[in-house]
Formats: C-alpha cells, sequence, structure tokens
C-alpha cells in the first residue's frame, strides 16, 4: 500500500482555511445579523435599535464546517453620515483586522426597506477606497427574506420596474447575490442559507485565484519594514483621508449631473446636503 503523503493541512488545516469577510451595510439593515448567521453563532450583538448597535469594527471567529471564518462587523463603513473623521478611522481599523487580506466583502441590504441613494454611493465608493478589484470580491446579501410575501422571491424583486436603479448599482454583481431569512429557527433553513454563502465564497475565491484582497494599505500596514506601526497608520490614515476626499469629490459631480426624477429629488439633496458636511480636511 501506498504511503499517505501527510499535507501541510493535516498538520494546520487553518493555514489553507482561514477566511476574512467584512460586512457592510446601513444601521438597521441586519450587518450584525447576518455575521452571526455566517459565523452560526451570536457573537455579534444584534437588535432593532434607531442608532447603531456597532459602535466600531469588530471582529468574531467561528469555525464553520472545518473553516476558520473571521468576520469583521462594521458599524456603517462608508456612512456618510457619521463624519469623515469616524469614516477615516473606521477604514483603518478595518485594515488593521484584516491581517490576511480580505477573502469576501458582503454589503448587506434589506428587502424590507428601499433601496437608498447612499447605499448606492456606498456601493461606488468602495472602488475608489479599496480600489477597483474590490468589485471581484463583493457579495451582496438581502436580509428579511421572512418578510416577502407567500409567493414572491428576490428575482421577482429584482425584476420589478420600479427597481431598476438598484439592478443597475447591482448589475456587475448578478451571481452574487443572495437572500437570507436571519431569524429562522428552522435549522434546515439555516444550515441551507450558510450552505449557499460559502458556496459563492468558495466560487468568488475561485475566481480570485484563491487569493485574498490586499492593496497597497494592507501591504504597508502588515508587511513588517523599518518603520514603526504607528508611523505606518498614521500614514495609511493620510491616504485614506486622500482617498475618501476623492471618493466625495466624486459623489458630489455625480450628484450635480444627475437629473433625479421628481420623487429622487429630496433624497438626492439629502444626500448632496451629508456629503458637504463631510468635510475631509
Ligand atoms: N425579520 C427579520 N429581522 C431581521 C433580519 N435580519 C436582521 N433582523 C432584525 O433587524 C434588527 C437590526 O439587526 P442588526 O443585525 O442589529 O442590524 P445592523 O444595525 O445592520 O447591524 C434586529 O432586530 C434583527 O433581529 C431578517 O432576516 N429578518
Ligand atoms: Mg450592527
Amino acid at each position: 500500500m501506498g504511503e499517505r503523503i501527510i499535507s501541510i493541512e493535516d498538520y494546520c488545516p487553518a493555514l489553507s482555511n482561514e477566511l476574512t469577510v467584512v460586512l457592510l451595510g446601513s444601521t438597521g439593515s441586519g450587518v450584525s445579523a447576518t455575521g452571526n448567521t455566517i459565523l452560526k453563532s451570536s457573537a455579534f450583538a444584534s437588535k432593532r435599535s434607531l442608532s447603531s448597535v456597532t459602535r466600531t469594527s469588530e471582529m468574531e471567529q467561528s469555525v464553520v464546517d472545518g473553516r476558520v471564518v473571521k468576520a469583521i462587523d462594521t458599524p456603517g463603513l462608508i456612512n456618510f453620515s457619521l463624519g469623515a473623521d469616524f469614516v477615516i478611522n473606521e477604514i483603518v481599523n478595518c485594515i488593521k483586522l484584516a491581517k490576511d487580506g480580505i477573502h469576501a466583502i458582503v454589503v448587506v441590504l434589506s428587502l424590507n426597506s428601499p433601496f437608498r441613494k447612499e447605499e448606492a454611493t456606498a456601493i461606488q465608493s468602495l472602488k475608489i477606497l479599496f480600489g477597483a478589484n474590490i468589485t471581484n470580491y463583493v457579495i451582496i446579501v438581502f436580509t428579511h427574506e421572512d418578510e416577502l410575501d407567500d409567493d414572491e422571491t428576490l428575482d421577482d424583486i429584482l425584476a420589478g420596474e420600479c427597481n431598476q436603479p438598484l439592478k443597475v448599482v447591482l448589475g456587475s454583481y448578478e451571481n452574487r447575490i443572495l437572500a437570507f431569512d436571519n431569524k429562522t429557527k428552522d435549522k434546515e433553513k439555516r444550515d441551507y442559507q450558510v450552505k449557499q454563502f460559502y458556496s459563492l465564497v468558495d466560487k468568488v475565491l475561485a475566481e480570485n485565484d484563491g487569493k485574498s484582497y490586499k492593496n497597497e494599505l494592507f501591504i504597508k500596514l502588515h508587511e513588517q519594514t523599518d518603520k514603526a506601526y504607528q508611523d505606518r497608520v498614521k500614514e495609511i490614515k493620510k491616504e485614506v483621508t486622500l482617498k475618501l476626499g476623492k471618493t466625495i469629490s466624486m459623489l458630489k459631480q455625480q450628484m450635480a449631473e444627475a437629473q433625479p426624477k421628481q420623487e429622487d429629488v429630496r433624497e438626492t439633496r439629502a444626500l448632496c446636503k451629508k456629503l458637504n458636511e463631510c468635510r475631509v480636511l
């Protein structure tokens, strides 16, 4: 009988089997609850609240089907209402926590509230803040699947005429969209959702040659250099500030050029106001 070759995975499965997943979305859309679903735990505080329950990015980890999963829950990573300083700190925090890079970035949207301009701009700004390639790592999760009507599916909702703006934003993620019911107590349903999620993660991983996402900011912060860690953090902060400034200018320009439909005017104005207030110094 041939001798079995022992691979490094046999000794340390975590080495080849660790995943870092970043979750983001508007407060109340179920970001933390989605983190709990994918970790199969209740590590993150998730409750109904008018202000964010998650105050700063947190990382929790769990072993899911033999794989070590690190999930980073972010309080509105790209939420312009929270002010530039907050957003910059959170981006830097997230890069600090994601030492091995990001294997998937989960954008959480809710099926029980209308898709907002702010969410569309947040999705767009990911590209400027993290680099265009980040889009290859994005998975969209719609929560509150339980609130759909009996015979309604996520596909029906997305196909609806009034959801065209949403469809345009989600265009490039067409095959990476899932619906979750984070509240279900049905074990079979929970397991099925988790399985679906990780098969999508595996697809994303395969499409990215198994490599996690790291841009120059991750590399600068985590790779050993002569510079002291605090100096590197300062440098990263400066770069993120520049990128956020660029993002806001681009969004403002888009808003200025947009000719919103009558019903969107108020929302567009409110977003312009937030962008103006979110000053990057
Ligand atoms: N019915 C239902 N409620 C959900 C779902 N996901 C989250 N929630 C609820 O929505 C509220 C906000 O969830 P949370 O995870 O704290 O949202 P976050 O602010 O985005 O982190 C909580 O009361 C959750 O129980 C879902 O899929 N279905
Ligand atoms: Mg939360």
